[in-house]
């Protein structure tokens, strides 16, 4: 029943990617990197852990300026709706940030500048002229995502400027064979033209990620293969500047700087930075970001999707070792891609706003609320590989588990204390053997969520809990308390008390995965304290005494008809 112990760790910072500020969020996104850490630092919570949990919209890149473009507005008035609104769909998920910042704001500005001085100080930033695709079509350069072209590793045809889709690839936006630009209303074939450019010198860092990533221990393969295997191919200079007017101004008194901005990968890592110091400037302790950034006493954990982990794992990493001030993150988390499986069909595909498969938070939310939401989306979680979202199999768990297996085990327990003991837990009698061995099956359950979600396992962690909720059902029927109501009621009430330790100890368990239907379970039990810090050490120790009130049940997963579901 061994529950792992959390690191001799002070305090532990927890950061989700932040989303780009040019469209909403979808429930693709909230699978990756937003609900798996929401469901972590509610954990740590209840088990009494310092930690912040911070987020925010990342608010750079040229995407955000060609969405501007098309609608004929500025970036601005695209990333102040977007932002609100992302931050909305995010509340009603129950995704709790501690803050959700952004990057345009100026102590942003600030931070990401003196990232770039220090590099350059250091001798980890020079400029360099280099060649670079132009449209002669648009007259601009080109940024290397909006040059598409065939792979020179594998040959696969629509490989991005950077990265190839096909084979994981990265190589310089050059290498790639018959480019051709892919800027709306553009198409052409891009020239090369001189051009100067600031490059970060990963190849310095080299040796040093290589025993760093080599010393890190319970990293998921994803994140720690990938790295390693990037490592492998040799690291080479990066450019972090990029040709546009929107982002921040690269802090060098140099007219070849002029119409340039910092690249918005450099800078938006550097948001999770900026977010805790206006975090902790609202909090009325303008220098607590210190002590999660620049202490050896915090653990820094990143929740991202697979395609941000070279960002996390290599450049970030590298970054923050050439600043110096800094520590370096204590865990990476990638999750791989949730994908569409439409009615009918075999093969899904990505959520695709042309294609109408993007699934929108917000809506989600409204229409099956929450808790539905974060039951499905934890157990098709993309942990070691792609999984399927459908309609159906969504109507199918949450009707089939959530409903049928946790809401009815609350149900009959709750509606049988009502019903015969007037809504008061019966006394819990002599404890058979069989109670003895729920007992034991609570403080599993309890080591059990536990130990998995300390080890990043959320679908199996949400699958150990639900097993405590089957647990329950099987001694609920095994002891037909609607039979010895009759003939002994003192068995009766054994049976009853001990499903509504269960209960309780399941209102415990359910918090960091579904806050709202632990939340409506805890005061149907009348406690106040379910989900409090402290609290997950009490899970199957603390008892609902005997005589103690509850109140009458109400429905936690009202089942979903066909007809309430799309295709
Ligand atoms: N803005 C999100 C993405 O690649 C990107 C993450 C930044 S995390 C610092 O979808
Ligand atoms: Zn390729």
């Amino acid at each position: 029943m061994e529950e792992s112990e959390l690191s001799e760790f002070r305090r532990t910072l927890v950061t989700s990617a932040l989303p780009y500020a040019n469209g909403r969020i979808h429930i693709g996104h909230l699978a990756g990197a937003y609900l798996p850490a929401d469901i972590y630092v509610r954990y740590l919570r209840m088990k009494g852990e310092e930690v912040l949990f911070v987020c925010g919209s990342d608010e750079h890149g040229v995407p955000i300026t060609l969405r501007a473009l098309e609608e004929g507005t500025t970036p601005k008035a695209v990333i102040d709706r977007f932002h609100g609104e992302n931050e909305k769909a995010f509340k009603a998920a129950q995704i709790d940030f501690d803050i959700y910042g952004r990057t345009s704001w100026p102590r942003h500005h600030e931070f990401a500048q003196d990232f770039f001085k220090r590099l350059m100080e250091g001798g980890y930033i020079e400029k360099r002229t280099i060649e670079q695709y132009y449209s002669e079509k648009m007259k601009m350069f080109l940024p290397d995502r909006y040059v598409e072209g065939t792979c020179p590793k594998c040959g696969y045809e629509k490989a991005r400027g950077d990265q190839c889709d096909n084979c994981s690839a990265t190589y310089e936006v050059t290498e790639l064979l018959s480019p051709h630009s892919t800027i709306p209303g553009d198409g052409s074939t891009p020239v090369l033209k001189e051009t100067v450019h600031w490059f970060l010198r990963l190849d310095l860092f080299q040796e040093r990620l290589e025993r760093w990533i080599g010393e890190r221990s319970g990293w998921r393969p994803n994140v720690k293969g990938g790295a390693i295997s990037w490592l492998k191919e040799g690291l080479r200079p990066r450019c972090v500047t990029r040709d546009t007017e929107w982002g921040v101004e690269i802090p060098v008194d140099d007219p070849d700087a002029r119409g340039k901005r910092i690249y918005v990968w450099f800078d938006a890592p550097i948001g999770y930075i900026t977010n805790t110091a206006v975090w902790a400037e609202r909090s009325g302790r303008p220098e607590a970001w210190r002590e999660y950034w620049q202490s050896e006493e915090c653990r820094i954990v990143h929740f991202i999707g697979k395609d941000n982990i070279q960002f996390h794992a290599i450049i970030f990493p590298a970054m923050l070792a050439g600043h110096g001030d800094y520590i370096l993150p204590d865990m990476v988390v990638a999750n791989e891609y949730l994908n569409f499986l439409r009615a009918g069909q075999s093969a899904a595909e990505k959520f695709s706003k042309s294609r109408g498969t993007v699934v929108e938070v917000g809506w989600f939310v409204e229409t099956f609320g929450a808790d539905r939401l974060r039951y499905y989306l934890t157990a098709i979680a993309p942990e070691t590989s792609d999984s399927e979202f459908s309609w159906r199999d969504f109507r199918d768990r949450t009707n089939g588990e959530a409903a049928d297996v946790l809401g009815n085990f609350i149900h009959r327990t709750l509606s049988f204390t009502m019903k015969t003991f007037g809504g008061r837990v019966p006394p819990p009698q002599q404890a058979g053997e069989r109670e003895e061995r729920v007992a034991e099956k609570i403080l599993q359950a309890r080591a059990d969520v536990g130990r998995l979600l300390e080890s990043f396992q959320f679908r199996q962690a949400q699958n150990a809990l639900m097993e405590l909720a089957r647990e329950g059902n099987r001694y609920f029927d095994e002891q037909q308390p609607w039979v010895t109501r009759k003939s002994d009621l003192g068995a009766c009430a054994r049976t009853i008390n001990t499903c509504l330790q269960i209960a309780g100890a399941l209102s415990r368990l359910m918090a960091p995965f579904l806050p709202g239907a632990a939340e409506r379970l805890a005061r149907m039990l009348g406690m106040n304290d379910h989900d409090k810090p402290g609290s997950w050490e009490r899970i199957g120790v603390e008892r609902l005494a005997e005589g103690h009130e509850i109140s009458k049940p109400e429905i936690l997963f009202p089942k979903l008809e066909p007809d309430q579901v799309p295709e």
